[in-house]
């Protein structure tokens, strides 16, 4: 048994347990651990895939720099000697807002990214802050910080337990569980089913979840929003508004009922192809089920009127008695402590504190949204963008408008610094790409996605094999950047010294925290663990819910974790209010000025009358984004980039099953297959995103057929109260493929 490794799957939020073990031919083979608390045998062909995923031949095991335009192999000390060489000087010359950095998601499931990203973010002092988080969940955060004082404060539902979960635009059959996490999502919709409860989908698409659900009804993209004020408007309207749990927490009650007084069922019925009738009886049914929860996700995340939907998912389930219920929605408890414990109470929240150059969008979270970086970058004057640093990030194909458009923009610059493992869209045109060790090569824990888990638990994935010969791990390679630009130039030991000192001194200094008082030093000096992100996680089991406080309790630490093979299972969620609510009063906001002051956008909505397809997206069980499609056996052979679209569509603009269309808007054209199905809402076309990997060098992904849907988004539609892309609705037309119609891309290979 000793050669079997057991690990939690690092590909998606779900963290699966897994078990790693030498099989037929040396290859290594992944089944699912049954044991495993929390996943309890569930696996996707991502996870049984893992080792392949690492083996990739493609995967970068070396630094590449930029020689006479080409990339090529380099050693780690001469990759590191070009930014050395650039780096500090376009600070000087040009300020530090002169370096944009953007962040992909891939950096959320790696553990010594997601704690080190942060340190590097925090040395550059930049404003030109970007990341993925823009073009996903920043409408949900927002939501949870102006209601409940901090953006960790997310509502997840409880579907363990709940008898009703209505779901707003998520695919979690397939996606398992965004800002939700329960490995095997499937399996527990299923199980709602069979204890009576019932599963009700809204969505354009009847997505692979559709399947499973009692109900799913078809809603006309970026109209969620409005469905939702017609939910809260019946809740007041036929007295079903009981707050239970948040009763005397809540402050704007009737601000709320006088903000949805005018949209009845019956008027936002119309426009979102959403039954009035239907939507009052889903008023009742959510307030008259004990245990009712209202969830949405990426659908209801990237539209124009994204945070009014957030919103209106709080508030319904607010008004309705589910907030803080089990079988409700419940704030998550994990090991690691929660993120809104280390904010010391009723500090108001920091944003908007400065405006971004060209679009003057409004900082979030100290960032700037992701569509903003490209006018940044092109737009001369004071403060321009001159060098990029990137962590697992694609932005040219992840971005709305970026595209070939941010490609040439990227040949422009001074310095493009890539820390990502593939040479991919983006890092082909970078001066240096540094890679993070293989997967089985790091130390894991799903620090990031149990933050919104439906459980607590904790798991230790120790590396499965050593490091590559000189591969730094992701920490060592952050921190090397980051002594390069503090000022006075710090030696690496001794700024690595200070992030575990500074992060402990968070809790020492904190009142709140049971290590209040302590001395830094003399807790530094008990961490366990083998490298700095290791230290960290000590640190945050320790100080946190389960932890053993640095005493001599049974509460666990970094061994005690890793001791339990198949982790330890701490529970479902617990009533957290009134503690998580970090705002100045202690009260949850029911109406922020923020969301207030949309109305007339809401109104705009209401009004619109559209001309032309609704261009929505759509994701596969066995991809992730953009990545993950260089490995034969995921990939397969069918084109997963295809078109979806209603026969009723199709028939009068003389498009058969198949056939090539051309996709377009006043300002590009891309070229893709097309399939006619039912399943897509007449008016609403579907393609999904992270697809034309042909300049790249990757030897099955450049093969493979698809285009980059985010060519034809425009970066200017926008969640107008986040600053979130909203590439979800945008208006395109589809012909059959005239000649030479492809993309508006310039066919010349960097790479
Ligand atoms: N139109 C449209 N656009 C979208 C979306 C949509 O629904 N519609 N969804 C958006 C969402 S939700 C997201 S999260 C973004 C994702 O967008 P991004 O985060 O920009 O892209 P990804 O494809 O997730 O991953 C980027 C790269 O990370 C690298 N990588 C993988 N693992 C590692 C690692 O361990 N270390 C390093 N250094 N690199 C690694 C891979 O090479 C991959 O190319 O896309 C967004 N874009
Ligand atoms: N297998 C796999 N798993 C993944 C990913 C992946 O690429 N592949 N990506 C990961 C990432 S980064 C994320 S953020 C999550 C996303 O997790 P989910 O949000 O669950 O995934 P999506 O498939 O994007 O689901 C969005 C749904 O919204 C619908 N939709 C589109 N527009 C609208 C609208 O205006 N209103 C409504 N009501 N619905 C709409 C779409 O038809 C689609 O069914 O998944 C994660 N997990
Ligand atoms: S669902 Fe996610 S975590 Fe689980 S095996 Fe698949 S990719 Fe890995
Ligand atoms: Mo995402």
């Amino acid at each position: 048994m000793s050669d079997v490794h057991g690990r939690n799957c690092h590909l998606c939020e779900a963290g699966c347990g897994l078990l790693v073990a030498p099989g037929r031919q040396g290859r290594l083979e992944v089944t699912p651990d049954r044991l495993d608390v929390v996943s309890a045998g569930h696996i996707c062909p991502k996870g049984a895939l893992l080792a392949e995923v690492d083996a990739d031949p493609d995967r970068l095991r070396r630094p590449m720099i930029r020689v006479e335009g080409r990339l090529v192999p380099a050693s780690w000390d001469d990759a590191f000697q070009v930014i050395q060489d650039r780096l500090p000087r376009i600070i000087s010359e040009h300020g530090p807002d002169a370096v944009a950095t953007f962040v992909g998601n891939p950096h959320s499931h790696n553990l010594a990214a997601s704690m080190y990203v942060p340190q590097l973010l925090r040395l550059l002092k930049t404003k030109n802050r970007y990341s993925a988080g823009s073009v996903d969940a920043w409408p949900q955060q927002l939501a949870a910080l102006l209601m409940y004082g901090h953006q960790g404060d997310l509502q997840i539902p409880d579907i363990d337990r709940t008898d009703l979960l209505v779901v707003f635009g998520a695919n979690p059959a397939i996606s398992n569980g965004s800002l939700a996490t329960a490995p095997g999502w499937a399996k527990r919709i299923t199980r709602i089913r069979e204890r009576g409860g019932d599963v009700i989908l809204l969505d354009p698409r009847a997505n692979e979840t559709s399947r499973l659900v009692s109900e799913h009804v078809f809603i006309r993209p970026g109209t969620d929003s409005l469905v939702m004020l017609a939910l809260i408007h019946t809740l007041f309207d036929d007295d079903l508004v009981d707050l239970r749990a948040a009763t005397g927490m809540v402050n704007g009650v009737d601000r709320v009922r006088d903000f949805a007084a005018d949209f009845a069922p019956e008027v936002v019925s119309e426009r979102s192809g959403v039954s009035a009738t239907w939507i009052r009886e889903l008023a009742h049914r959510l307030a008259g089920t004990e245990r009712s929860v209202v969830y949405g996700r990426v659908g209801v995340a990237l539209q124009e009127l994204a945070m009014v939907s957030a919103w209106g998912l709080n508030v319904v389930n607010i008004l309705t008695g589910s907030i803080d219920r089990p079988g409700g929605a419940m704030f998550c408890r994990p090991a690691t402590g929660l993120n809104a414990s280390r904010v010391p109470l009723g500090r108001p929240p920091a944003l908007g504190r400065w405006h971004s150059r060209i679009s003057g969008h409004r900082e979030v979270f100290g960032e700037f949204p992701a569509v903003a970086m490209l006018e940044e970058m092109v737009t001369p004057g004071p403060g321009q963008i001159r060098a990029l640093i990137t962590h697992s990030a694609n932005p040219v194909l992840s971005v709305p408008g970026a595209g070939s458009r941010l490609e040439r923009a990227l040949d422009d610059l001074d310095l493009v610094v890539c820390l990502d493992t593939y040479i991919n869209e983006t890092t082909r045109h970078a001066d240096v790409i540094l890679p993070s060790p293989a997967g089985l090569e790091r130390a894991f824990y799903p620090y990031y996605s149990q933050q919104f888990a439906a459980r607590s638990y904790a798991r230790f994935s120790p590396p499965m094999r050593p490091r590559a010969q000189g591969q730094p791990g992701d920490d060592e390679i952050l921190m090397r950047i980051g002594a390069m630009v503090t000022d006075p130039p710090g030696d690496v030991a001794t700024l690595r010294q200070n992030v575990l000192l500074k992060t402990i001194r968070g809790f020492t200094d904190n009142p709140d925290s049971d290590v209040y008082g302590r001395d830094p030093e003399d807790l530094l000096s008990m961490l366990h663990g083998d490298t700095d992100p290791e230290r960290l996680l000590d640190l945050y089991f320790r100080t946190g819910p389960f932890g053993d406080q640095f005493g001599d309790g049974d509460g666990i630490n970094l061994t005690r974790v890793a001791a339990a093979e198949h982790g330890i299972d701490f529970g479902p969620m617990v009533p957290l209010l009134p503690d998580i609510v970090r705002t100045a009063d202690q009260h949850i906001e029911l109406l922020p000025e923020r969301v207030a002051e949309l109305a007339p956008h809401i109104r705009r909505v209401l009004n619109e009358r559209l001309e032309g397809l609704q261009l929505i997206g759509r994701r596969h069980q066995r991809s992730n984004n953009s990545w993950m499609h260089n490995v034969s056996r995921l990939v397969g052979t069918g084109n997963r980039c295809s078109l979806l679209m209603n026969p009723l569509d199709a028939h009068p603009r003389g498009i058969r099953n198949e056939d090539q269309v051309d996709v377009s808007t006043p300002d590009c054209v891309i070229t893709l297959d097309v399939e006619l199905t039912e399943d897509i809402m007449p008016g609403v076309v579907c393609a999904p995103h992270g697809w034309g990997h042909q300049r790249t060098p990757m030897g099955v992904a450049s093969r493979l057929e698809g285009a980059n849907v985010n060519e034809l988004m425009s970066p200017r539609r926008v969640d107008v109260g986040s600053g979130n892309a909203a590439p979800n609705g945008t208006l395109v037309e589809v012909t059959p493929r005239s000649r030479g119609g492809s993309a508006d891309i310039d066919p010349q290979m960097t790479q």
